[in-house]
C-alpha cells in the first residue's frame, strides 16, 4: 500500500472530518462488488485507486474484492453426452435432434428462470374472497401458469400420444421431460399426471364424456390444455390404497355418482379433472372392504356460477420439505360429480396404468435431478480454485464427480430402456418378454433411481462447500426435490414388494425375461476386450442371482419378503451393468462408455446373494432386527450402575 493510501486510510478511520471538508483532490478506493471482475483477485499492491473532488459522507465497508464465479447452466441437451450419444443410435431422426436442442437453448436462457420464479412463489391458498364468500381458490405465480402454456406449445404429453417416431417417441418424449425437469419448477408433476390419465382413458377406450377430457390432455393448444390429478391417497391409506380408502361413491339416477371422502395428500391441486378413486355404495349404503370394492372414477374440477368449488373444499396446502413450488392440498369431497370409469370393483387394476406412467415420470426427473447437479459441478469445477489451482485439476475432486457420473449414466440408461419398453407396448411391437420386462422394470427403476437421486444431489450439493447449501444459490432445492422421488408414487419398500408380487403373477415370467434379455445384452459384447471384466462381473451376478431365486422358491414367503429390497436393488444393479456394456459396445461409443461401464461394474452387483450367505433372510433375523430398533437400558440397570 503507498504512503498516500495509508494515511488517507488512517484518517478515514479516524473519522476525520477536515480531511473530507478542507482537501479539494482526495484519492478514493474502489471496493464496489459490481465494479470487480468476478472471480478474479486482486493484490493490496494492485488495488485501484482513484482521484475524486469528495469522499460520500457515508461509505461501505470493505467487503474484499474477489467474487467467487457462479456455475453457468448451458443447454441441457447440447452438455449432454450420453443423451446424445444414445439418441444418435436409437433414434436417428434429425427432426427430434433439432426440437431437442432448441428446446435445450430454451431451458437454459429462458425457462430455467421461470422455475426458479416458481420456487420462491409458492401457492397459496385463498379461503375466502373479501366479502366472505367460500371460494378456495389456489393462487399460482404467473411463472407456474406459462409452465402449463409451454408444456402444451413443446408437446410435454402430446409427443407419447402423436408418436411421431413410432416405438421410440416415448423415448423422445422423455429425453424432452428430462432436459426440462430441474428447471420446470415441478411442473413435471402435473405432466406425469396428465400422461398417466391420458394413458388410462386411451386403455379403457375414450368415449364420452372422457373423450374430450382426453383430447385436452394431449393437445398442443395452450388455450385448451388440461392437467390431471391423481387422487388416490387418503388419511388411512397411503400405500395401503386397498384397505385405506374411506370416500364413498353414491349412485345417482342418470348414472353419474357422487363422491364423499377426504384425500389426503392431492399433489397439483390446481387441476382440471382427476382420477379417484371410491367404493360404490350399494341401496343400502354398504360397500365392500378392500380391493374388490374400490373403482376408478373420473372428475371435472369446476366451479358453479357463485364461483364456488363443485362437491370439493380445499382443507389447506400442504407444508412440505421440498415440492413448495407446486400445490398439495387435502380435499373433503363432499358431493362431487363423477364417472365411474372402470368395472365396480377393478380401481386398482384400472388405475395400475397411471401408476407405470407417473412412476416411469419419476424416473426420469431423478435421472435428471443427477444429471443437472453432476453438469453444473463440473462447470463450478472449471470456474472455482481452491489450494492453488482449480478444482477440476485436483483429481480427488475428480474422482469424486465421475463416481457422480458413472450413477447418472446407469441411471439414464435404466430409466430409458424402460421408456424403450414402453413405446415398444404402445405402438404394438412388443414381445410377451417385452411386456413382462416393462412390468418387472417398472417398480425397480423407480425404487433405485430415487435412492440414487437423493445420493447424488447430496454429493453434488457438498462439491460447491458451502455454496452448495445456501438457498439463494438455488442448489438446496434440488436436494429437497430429489428426496420425494423414494417417496410418493410408492416408496422404496412398497415398490419392493411390488416386485414380488409381479413375479408371483406372472408366475416367474417376468424374471425369466429379465434373464433373457441381460444374457442378450451381454452377449453383443462378449467380443470387445476392453469390455471384459464388466461382462464377467455381470455374468456371474446373473448367476448368483439365478441361483438366489431357485434357493428362496423353496423358502417359507417370509423369507423372500426380507429379501425384497436387497432383489430390487440387485436387479437394477446387474441390469444397468448390462446396458452400460451394451452402449459402451456400440460402434459410436467413446472410451468413456467403457470407462463407466467398467466402474459401474466393479461394485456389489448382486447385493441378495451377498447378504444371503451372510444368513441376512433366515427366521433369526427379524427378532434381532427388531431388537436392535428397540433397544433401551435394561430396567433392571439404573443410571447410576450403567455409569
Ligand atoms: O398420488 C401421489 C402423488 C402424485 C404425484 C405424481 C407425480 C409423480 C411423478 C413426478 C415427477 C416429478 S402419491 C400416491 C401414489 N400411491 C401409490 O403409489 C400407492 C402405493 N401402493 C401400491 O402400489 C400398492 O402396491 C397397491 C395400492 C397397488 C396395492 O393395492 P392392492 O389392491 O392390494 O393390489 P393387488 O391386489 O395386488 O392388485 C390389484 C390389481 C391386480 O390386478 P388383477 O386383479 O387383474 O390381478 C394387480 O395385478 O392391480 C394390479 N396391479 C398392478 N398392475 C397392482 N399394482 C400394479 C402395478 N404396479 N402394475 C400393474
Amino acid at each position: 500500500m503507498s504512503v498516500r493510501a495509508a494515511l488517507l486510510n488512517r484518517h478515514v478511520a479516524g473519522g476525520c472530518h477536515r480531511l473530507l471538508c478542507g482537501v479539494p483532490r482526495l484519492l478514493v478506493h474502489i471496493r464496489s462488488a459490481s465494479e470487480t471482475e468476478a472471480g478474479t483477485r486482486r493484490s493490496d499492491e494492485e488495488h485501484v485507486w482513484e482521484e475524486a473532488n469528495y469522499l460520500p459522507t457515508f461509505s461501505r465497508a470493505r467487503i474484499g474484492s474477489f467474487f467467487q464465479e457462479r456455475p453457468v447452466l448451458r443447454n441441457p441437451f447440447l452438455e449432454d453426452a450420453l443423451l446424445r450419444g444414445y439418441l444418435r443410435r436409437h433414434l436417428p431422426q434429425e427432426a427430434a435432434f433439432s426440437d431437442l436442442c432448441a428446446f435445450g437453448e430454451r431451458v437454459a436462457n429462458e425457462v430455467d428462470t421461470w422455475g426458479r420464479e416458481c420456487e420462491l412463489t409458492p401457492p397459496q391458498l385463498k379461503h375466502f374472497d373479501p366479502w366472505g364468500n367460500r371460494v378456495d381458490h389456489i393462487v399460482t405465480s404467473s411463472a407456474w401458469k406459462r409452465m402449463k402454456d409451454l408444456s402444451a406449445q413443446e408437446g410435454l404429453v402430446a409427443i407419447g400420444y402423436e408418436r411421431p417416431c413410432g416405438e421410440w417417441s416415448r423415448v423422445y418424449q422423455m429425453s424432452k421431460l428430462y432436459i426440462y425437469s430441474p428447471s420446470s419448477g415441478l411442473y413435471t408433476c402435473p405432466l406425469a399426471m396428465t400422461d398417466g390419465a391420458a394413458k388410462v382413458i386411451q386403455s379403457i377406450g375414450a368415449s364420452c364424456p372422457v373423450d374430450e377430457a382426453y383430447s385436452r390432455l394431449t393437445t398442443r393448444l395452450p388455450e385448451r390444455f388440461w392437467t390431471s390429478g391423481q387422487w388416490m391417497t387418503e388419511r388411512q391409506g397411503g400405500s395401503d390404497v386397498a384397505s385405506g380408502t374411506e370416500t364413498v361413491a353414491v349412485p345417482q339416477s342418470d348414472g353419474s355418482y357422487k363422491l364423499h371422502g377426504f384425500k389426503w395428500f392431492t399433489s397439483a391441486t390446481d387441476a382440471d379433472m382427476t382420477l379417484t378413486l371410491a367404493r360404490v355404495q350399494d341401496r343400502t349404503g354398504a360397500t365392500t372392504p378392500g380391493s374388490r370394492g374400490l373403482s376408478l372414477f373420473y372428475a371435472e374440477v369446476s366451479r358453479d356460477q357463485a364461483g364456488r368449488l363443485r362437491g370439493i373444499e380445499v382443507q389447506r396446502l400442504k407444508d412440505k420439505l421440498g415440492t413448495r413450488q407446486m400445490p398439495t392440498a387435502e380435499l373433503l369431497l363432499d358431493g362431487l360429480p363423477a364417472h365411474r370409469l372402470s368395472d365396480e370393483g377393478r380401481g386398482v387394476a384400472s388405475i395400475a396404468n397411471m401408476l407405470t406412467i407417473t412412476r416411469i415420470h419419476n424416473s426420469i426427473s431423478a435421472a435428471a435431478a443427477m444429471r443437472r447437479v453432476v453438469q453444473l459441478a463440473r462447470d463450478y469445477a472449471a470456474r472455482r480454485s481452491a489450494f492453488g489451482k482449480l478444482l477440476k485439476d485436483h483429481p480427488l475432486h475428480m474422482q469424486t464427480l465421475a463416481r457422480m457420473e458413472v450413477e447418472t449414466r446407469g441411471a439414464f440408461l435404466l430409466v430409458m430402456d424402460t421408456c424403450r419398453l414402453l413405446g415398444r407396448e404402445e405402438s404394438g411391437t412388443a414381445t410377451q418378454l417385452d411386456s413382462y420386462l416393462l412390468r418387472l422394470l417398472t417398480p425397480v427403476v423407480k425404487l433405485y433411481t430415487g435412492k440414487q437421486a437423493v445420493s447424488v444431489v447430496s454429493e453434488g450439493l457438498e462439491s460447491f462447500g458451502g455454496q452448495g447449501y445456501i438457498e439463494d444459490t438455488g442448489l438446496p432445492g434440488l436436494l429437497r426435490d430429489a428426496q420425494v422421488l423414494s417417496i410418493w408414487e410408492g416408496t422404496t419398500n412398497v415398490l419392493s414388494l411390488d416386485v414380488l408380487r409381479c413375479v408371483a403373477r406372472s408366475s416367474g415370467m417376468v424374471l425369466h425375461a429379465y434373464f433373457t434379455h441381460a444374457k442378450s445384452l451381454l452377449s453383443g459384447a462378449s467380443s470387445v476386450s476392453s469390455l471384459g471384466p464388466a461382462v464377467k462381473a455381470v455374468d456371474s451376478a446373473l448367476s448368483e442371482l439365478q441361483t438366489f431365486v431357485q434357493v428362496a422358491a423353496k423358502r417359507e414367503p417370509g423369507y423372500l419378503e426380507l429379501a425384497a429390497r436387497d432383489l430390487a436393488y440387485s436387479l437394477a444393479r446387474i441390469y444397468t451393468g448390462a446396458l452400460l456394456i451394451d452402449h459402451a459396445s456400440w460402434s459410436g461409443a467413446s472410451p468413456s462408455d467403457t470407462y463407466a461401464a467398467l466402474r459401474w461394474c466393479e461394485q456389489d452387483l448382486c447385493p441378495v446373494a451377498t447378504k444371503q450367505a451372510r444368513g441376512c433372510y433366515e427366521p433369526s433375523t427379524p427378532p434381532l432386527d427388531a431388537a436392535l430398533v428397540y433397544d433401551r437400558p435394561t430396567q433392571s440397570r439404573t443410571f447410576s450402575e450403567n455409569r
